[in-house]
């Protein structure tokens, strides 16, 4: 804790480590009062001149220091607060450090610390130093031996990464393991887990024939609920094998679930740890987006065994290095499961389902912060604490980054590319620009004489681009006109900066189609149809301020569709009347564009309501959508997202200044009216989704489709008014086979249902599941977004005994889903409050947990003015506590300055 202003790093300021570091014995004699840990690192000076050797320590206590054997007296070196200097003479020498830390004190969950019964530890990004003295910085790499010792009744599982040397028993009742990673790797993947485990495991062949062994251990009793998992690390080994000929380089990989942890999950090298919510899963207590949830963490860590593990960031402003590409792979892991055993236009279809909900989730996450005081680059120039750059823009926006390259070079194209860098860098720590010009490698080969140069500057830029589109139609001449022009205001960081940020134009892959008044393909003379896309559709490379294409046989004016599959993260503005985005929702050949133009429809509707106050009708909202809940063609899965609106977050981020109750208010208004205009369909589609209750449950993409427009449909009934829909819905949760359906029906409750309904539900709810912390917090999360929990109803909820400030699930599904998913509640002097109290309350515990909640009103500066004041309150009680963390320090003082 600290109160002075943290100091800045600077991505300029780089300086290479000047010590080498081949190898690192470790000895952690495990306790959860006192942990001693021995470390002898092996160093070797890389330049000719002395220089001191620092290392980074947190909250250890040193018991001694020694090189090549010789304890040093405490004026042979400098202990600092978060620093150990030594000054060794040798070129090569040997360190050895003794320290104790206390992992029971440590509630920060970074380093060394108790969970349940067990021992874990998070190192990423800068929790090794928590554990020994050492130069915690991911350009430094060594090979690890780690020798674990504990009490063998209450820690009988040793864990470390790589290969289980040997084991034995100490006596004493303790019991010893050595473990040791062939690999060298950064501080940021070592990893050790102790306790008491139960253990699936199996045993598969990889492509090139070598055995390895897949273990995913959980708590005794969850270990009938960790066989799905086994299943996606098992797709996942088999998917990188197959699409990137990368396959898993150890004799041993793990997975261990934690109850309490900070993130999704951690790549360390074999040695996977999870947040036991992306783990656990089984019918009764898991809905269909867990399963796919837990799909895409497992594939998302696995697959930084590669892009991240053996190719790692040189330094933390590389981090999208391994986040952008890391993510893009697991979306498209994703996405080839949707569409498993489907082809053509069906295969088309399921994929596009998956990037509708990243987008959907880039837009609510990752456009905010873009257009707020943390907006910064995917590759950030200046930091004060880095866990507090582990975001929505390195992780999502980076990600939708690679996806361009893809875009550009094709698959084929994208895929030497991705060869040429592990060619180029295994084994190394190094940054974007060394990613970058791999890709150019392969790019200048397919483009002889055009480069990836203007691209480039999506590393270096922040702010969400918008791209405006005009078009002009020829009837005689049967051309057509299409002029792109892109703009990208200074934002966040960059709007601080003297001068100002000059901002050259970006290389923005803008995929189109063009469709006749009819809504058929047109395809111009001698256009090349994009091979990446649904049928028409035509890439245009907009790398300049402004630039025009012309087509040629184009007899119809065309109706355009923009920004086909989301094919660059941007804004697009262009005027055009409901009537075009109508029929693109109805036939627009590029699935994602087709959902794109239905929500646009929505997104008019409901901003012209809130913001020029106009009662626009919502009849053709209306007619579109009932001919889309008619076609049979749609996928049950696909069709759920189409008949959804906006999501509110999204919309609220749209008006100028943010009116979140107003927006609120529409949007509730607006799913009555669709709810009772469109009541037939609603009843149609209820019944028609309805599972046989004999066939067993499987999160299969259809069987969850159906079961996603069925509560869809449920939603609508009650926000409707229908007169049995309440009972339907209480009938719906009670004959629930599964925690899909149960959850559909309760969400459906706690957003619509009556009052004594509502609450029957939640009662029996918690009277069931009251034992299993994970679907306990489902009961939190749903009634602290429920439209009808306040304030005061979310604090008695934090009474409940069920509750911990502690435990960052508990603290996500209470007041996080309170403050960032309640919009109608939490936008007010009494919820900003709130928010106030919990983030001073959480920081004192686990400061990366209360900066994330620090987050939660980053763009209160545009608020409506009667919200900007108490906002602006909350925040400076904040600033103004006493002691505060780096991590929220650096979050509050953006958002003030
Ligand atoms: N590298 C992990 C994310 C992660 C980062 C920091 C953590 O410490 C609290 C934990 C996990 C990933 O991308 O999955
Ligand atoms: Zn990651």
């Amino acid at each position: 804790m600290r109160t002075d202003t943290p100091p800045t790093i600077s991505r300029h300021d780089y300086q290479p480590f000047p010590y080498a570091l081949p190898e690192v014995a470790l000895q952690l004699e495990l306790d959860a009062a006192r942990t001693r840990v021995t470390t002898r690192m092996s160093f070797e000076r890389a330049a000719g001149e002395l220089v001191p050797l620092v290392l980074n320590g947190q909250d250890l206590s040193l018991e001694s220091v020694a090189i090549d054997g010789v304890p040093l007296g405490p004026d042979a070196y400098e202990l600092h607060d978060e620093m150990l200097v030594l000054h060794p003479q040798a070129r090569r020498f040997t360190v050895e450090i003794v320290s104790t830390c206390c992992p029971e004190a440590n509630s920060t969950l970074m380093g060394l610390y108790v969970s349940g019964r067990h021992l874990f530890t998070q190192c990423e990004a800068e929790g090794f130093r928590r554990i020994t003295w050492f130069p915690d910085r991911p350009d430094v790499m060594a090979r690890y031996r780690v020798t674990l010792q504990a009490d063998t009744a209450h820690y009988p599982l040793l864990l470390s990464n790589g290969n289980l040397l040997s084991q034995r028993d100490l006596g004493d009742g303790r019991h010893e393991a050595v473990w040791e990673d062939p690999h060298p790797k950064p501080s940021y993947l070592f990893a050790v887990v102790a306790g008491d485990f139960a253990c699936r495991e199996e045993r598969i062949t990889t492509r090139s024939g070598r055995e390895v062994l897949l273990q995913v251990y959980s708590d005794h009793g969850a270990e009938n609920r960790t066989e799905w998992a086994m299943d996606c690390l098992i797709r996942a080994i088999r998917w990188d094998e197959a699409r990137y000929d990368l396959e898993l380089d150890l004799d041993r990989f793990m997975i261990v679930a934690a109850r309490d942890f900070n993130m999704g999950a951690m790549e360390n090298k074999g040695l996977n740890v999870f947040n036991s919510a992306y783990v656990l899963a089984d019918p009764a207590t898991a809905t269909d987006a867990t399963y796919r949830a837990i799909e895409a963490v497992i594939g998302h860590e696995y697959f930084h065994n590669w892009t991240g593990n053996r190719v790692t960031c040189r330094d933390w402003f590389q981090l999208s290095l391994k986040e952008g590409l890391t993510v893009f792979r697991d979306q498209e892991f994703s996405a080839d499961m949707l569409a498993h055993g489907l082809q053509g236009a069906a295969a088309a279809s399921a994929r596009a389902v998956k990037r509708i909900d990243d987008v959907s989730a880039l837009r609510i996450a990752q456009f905010p912060e873009d257009a707020g005081p943390m907006a910064h680059p995917i590759r950030p120039e200046s930091y004060q604490e880095i866990a507090n750059f582990y975001t929505a823009t390195i992780y999502e926006k980076g990600a939708e980054v690679i996806r361009m390259q893809q875009t550009l070079l094709g698959r084929e194209g994208f895929r030497e590319g991705l060869d040429e860098y592990f060619r180029r860098h295994d084994g190394q720590a190094v940054t974007c620009d060394d990613f970058i010009a791999a890709m150019e490698s392969a790019y200048i080969r397919r483009n002889p004489g055009r480069d990836l140069q203007v691209f480039r500057h999506w590393y270096s830029q922040a702010g969400t681009p918008r791209v405006t589109v005009r078009m002009q139609h020829d009837p005689q001449a049967q051309t057509c006109t299409i002029s792109l022009s892109q703009s990208n205001p200074p934002a966040g960081i960059e709007l601080l900066q003297n001068p100002p940020a000059t901002k050259p134009p970006l290389h923005i892959p803008v995929a189109i189609g063009l469709l006749s008044p009819t809504g058929a393909v047109v395809l111009p003379q001698g256009a090349q149809p994009h091979p990446l896309g649904a049928p028409g559709t035509l890439l245009l490379e907009l790398t300049e301020a402004e630039q025009s294409w012309t087509f040629h046989g184009v007899a119809e004016r065309p109706v355009l569709s923009l920004l086909r599959d989301f094919s660059a993260p941007v804004i697009i503005d262009y005027a055009r009347p409901d009537t075009e985005l109508a029929l693109l929702a109805r036939h627009d050949s590029d699935p994602f564009a087709r959902w794109e133009a239905g929500q646009e429809l929505a997104r008019g509707l409901v901003l012209g309501r809130v913001q020029a106050q106009l009662n626009t009708a919502a009849d053709l909202l209306c007619d579109t959508w009932a001919a889309l809940a008619q076609d049979t063609a749609l996928s049950p899965a696909y069709l759920a997202r189409v008949l959804t609106l906006p999501a509110q977050r999204e919309l609220i981020e749209l008006t100028t200044p943010m009116e979140p109750q107003a927006v609120v208010q529409v949007h509730r208004a607006l799913t009555q009216e669709l709810g009772g205009r469109l009541q037939d369909h609603w009843v149609r589609l209820y019944g028609a989704m309805a599972d046989d209750p004999a066939t067993p449950y499987s999160p299969d993409p259809d069987s969850a489709g159906r079961r996603a427009l069925r509560a869809l449909a449920l939603t609508y009934l009650l926000a409707g008014g229908h007169p049995q829909a309440a009972q339907w819905a209480m009938q719906h949760y009670e004959a629930a086979t599964n925690m899909s359906e149960r959850m559909g029906a309760l969400n459906a409750l706690a957003t619509w249902g009556p009052e004594e309904v509502r609450t029957a539900a939640y009662q029996h709810f918690y009277d069931m599941w009251q034992d299993d912390p994970l679907v306990i917090d489902r009961w939190f999360s749903v009634q602290a977004a429920s439209p009808f929990t306040g304030v005061g109803e979310v604090q008695a909820l934090m009474l409940h005994p069920a509750f911990s400030l502690r435990n960052p699930n508990r603290a996500r599904s209470v007041i996080f889903q309170f403050c960032m998913n309640n919009p109608g509640n939490a936008h007010s002097a009494a919820g900003y409050a709130f928010w106030a109290d919990q983030v001073l309350a959480l920081d004192a515990l686990n400061p990366e947990i209360a900066a994330r909640l620090a987050r939660a009103f980053d763009n209160w500066a545009r608020y409506t003015p009667a919200l900007r004041e108490p906002a602006r309150e909350a925040l400076q009680r904040i600033v103004q506590h006493p002691t505060l963390s780096r991590n929220v320090a650096e979050i509050v003082n953006k958002s003030l300055s």
